[in-house]
């Protein structure tokens, strides 16, 4: 570490020092305390950088500008489905060119709905590098609440992020951060503080900012009540621990009637996909309960009857090689109200009777990160403002052949769509956390694989992904219900149309599959891809070209275009 002099900043006994001595915490970008330093990128100088707070049907306006010296950046307001305002979605070669050095972008929208957002870099590997913040949508009229945001991801000590695309598997990371500090080994760094006062309402914001490890998030001693994920609000679920995947969020509150006056820790740790296996902690802050007060009759919800450990959010029904986490599967929460899907589309754009399905597979069919074994190739332009430049010839792609393009799904206006995500197949190896812009989704049904006795795993059978070759020798490029009935969805046994919870960031099961509607009202070209950042940027994306004669209407003329320039003008 070191300060703004590059004077050589240490930590010890939770404090900074340097020679000349006590140094401010807030001064330094302490980490996890390790002692050399490591290149980062951040937004006004700050990792976390600043929280944005606002109030929903408000419009904001966030003018970011480029004083990198050598490279271009955009940002992503992960979450916001940017209705009517495709070009504001930050996302490089898709909906905007990279700002440039010295260059600036005006981002304007108008979030519509409460909830926990988070802003980020949405180009090369900047975000593991520093640069994401949290972003929260108040609702109007919500009773004073005192806001706790913890934005927690796997910290390595390699000195340049980008050295995570030259190493496979991923390392398992040094430390984990929790609003930016941590402490790694026993170096007994800065580490962030919670005060929790038991006279307020205290509602805590659980952001996974990281690049790919999958977190086990608890207050050992304490039950969370989980009453939104995504933004949306959801039944209260009382659970002891929460796994989250990279860029999703989970809101909670802590169940009083188990608060006693003492000083908590909230623990991380890693866990190993596919199986989850885990280690020891390695992300910490704490909890400081203040204003201590003994009431029994503080119990907040009704709890499940259940000795063992309620584990939200795995990606199987029994956790293998345990036997005290009861898992409680995401699919299984309910949306606390029910939304009309009318309120997530344009009111120009009006609903058709077409419906598209799409089975999309989630893998590395040899080898290649990939979806439907097309290896996304980012263009060049940015197809939103440039259509006509834009080449997503997928051609040389088929059912047994991985290629290599800019994978594009057209999604025609108005029709209502079911995508069956999936990690199937020859190149299925683990469970991808998969990412939509543009929409949240509602999620119909998860189904998850079979986990035997001796913790081996049985994939699903509902899919077919060849005529010729099992489900295990296809690279299942292009699947279909084995049950020709449930082309119709109404069909599935299982469905859930009732109270169907939203998401915009949900894990897809190594050997299972999700079922999620939206309608395709809301023109614009959004990208969905894996958020583990080197899956992405090795081709785990496809772009959804969604009510293409409608986007030219929310896309102003003024914005800048890009492109290589490949022709000689000396006309040699
Ligand atoms: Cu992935």
């Amino acid at each position: 570490m070191q300060d703004k002099n590059d004077v050589r900043v240490y930590a010890k006994d939770r404090r900074l020092y340097s020679h000349k001595g006590a140094v401010p915490i807030d001064d330094i970008i302490s980490a996890d305390g390790w002692n050399l330093t490591r290149k980062l990128i951040t937004a006004n100088g700050t990792m976390p950088g600043p929280p944005i707070f606002m109030y929903q049907h408000q419009y904001i306006t966030i003018i970011v500008h480029n004083y990198l010296v050598n490279e271009s950046v955009t940002i992503h307001w992960h979450g916001i489905d940017q209705l009517e305002h495709p070009a504001m979605d930050g996302v490089a070669y898709v909906s905007q060119c990279p700002i440039l050095p010295g260059q600036s972008f005006n981002y304007t929208f108008k979030p519509r709905f409460g909830g926990s957002y988070w802003y980020h870099s949405h180009l090369g590997i900047q975000r593991d590098m520093g640069l994401y913040g949290a972003f929260i949508v108040l609702l109007k009229g919500e009773p004073p609440t005192k806001q706790h945001i913890i934005l927690i991801q796997e910290w390595n000590h390699m000195f340049n992020a980008v050295e995570l695309l030259n190493i496979s598997p991923l390392p398992q990371p040094h430390s984990i951060l929790i609003n930016g500090r941590g402490q790694f080994q026993d170096i007994r760094a800065p580490l962030e503080t919670f005060n929790f006062n038991k006279l307020e309402r205290n509602l805590f914001r659980l952001i996974a900012v990281g690049s790919h490890s999958t977190l086990l998030f608890s207050i050992p001693g304490l039950k969370l009540i989980v009453s939104e994920t995504d933004g949306f609000e959801v039944q209260p679920e009382v659970v002891d621990k929460i796994i989250i995947f990279p860029a999703e969020r989970y809101n909670f509150e802590i169940d009083l009637s188990y608060v006693k006056d003492e000083m908590y820790t909230m623990n991380v740790r890693v866990l190993s996909s596919p199986n989850l296996t885990f280690g020891n902690d390695i992300g910490f802050a704490f909890l400081n309960v203040v204003n201590y007060i003994n009431d029994d009759s503080l119990v907040s919800v009704n709890r499940r009857i259940d000795k063992r450990l309620l584990v939200l959010n795995c990606p199987f029904l029994t956790y293998p090689k345990n036997t005290d986490f009861t898992c409680i599967p995401i699919s299984d929460l309910k949306s606390k109200k029910h939304i009309d899907n009318d309120a997530f589309s344009s009111e120009h754009i009006p609903k058709t009777n077409e419906k598209l399905l799409h089975f999309l597979n989630f893998g590395f069919p040899n080898g290649h990160s990939s979806i439907n074994g097309h290896i996304y190739h980012s263009p060049t332009v940015a197809p939103l403002t440039q259509p006509s430049e834009t080449d997503t010839n997928c051609g040389k792609c088929d059912d047994e052949t991985t290629c290599k393009c800019s994978y594009s799904l057209p999604l025609s206006s108005g029709s209502e769509v079911i995508m069956v995500l999936m990690v199937l197949g020859q190149g299925a190896t683990i469970s991808h956390p998969v990412h939509m812009h543009g929409h949240t989704f509602e999620v119909l049904k998860m189904v998850f694989p079979t986990v035997t006795n001796n913790d081996q795993f049985v994939f699903t059978e509902d899919i077919q992904c060849s005529e010729a070759l099992t489900n295990s020798q296809s690279q299942c490029n292009n699947a279909k219900w084995k049950n020709k009935s449930w082309n119709d969805f109404k069909n599935i046994p299982g469905i859930k149309l009732k109270y169907p919870l939203r998401k915009d960031t949900i894990v897809v099961p190594y050997g299972g599959y999700v079922i999620i509607r939206i309608e395709a009202r809301n023109p614009g070209v959004w990208l969905m891809h894996c958020h583990i950042d080197k899956h992405m940027i090795e081709g785990m994306a496809v772009m959804l070209n969604e009510s293409f004669e409608n986007q030219h209407k929310y896309v102003q003329g003024d914005l800048p275009k890009c492109r290589s320039h490949l022709k000689s003008n000396s006309g040699v």
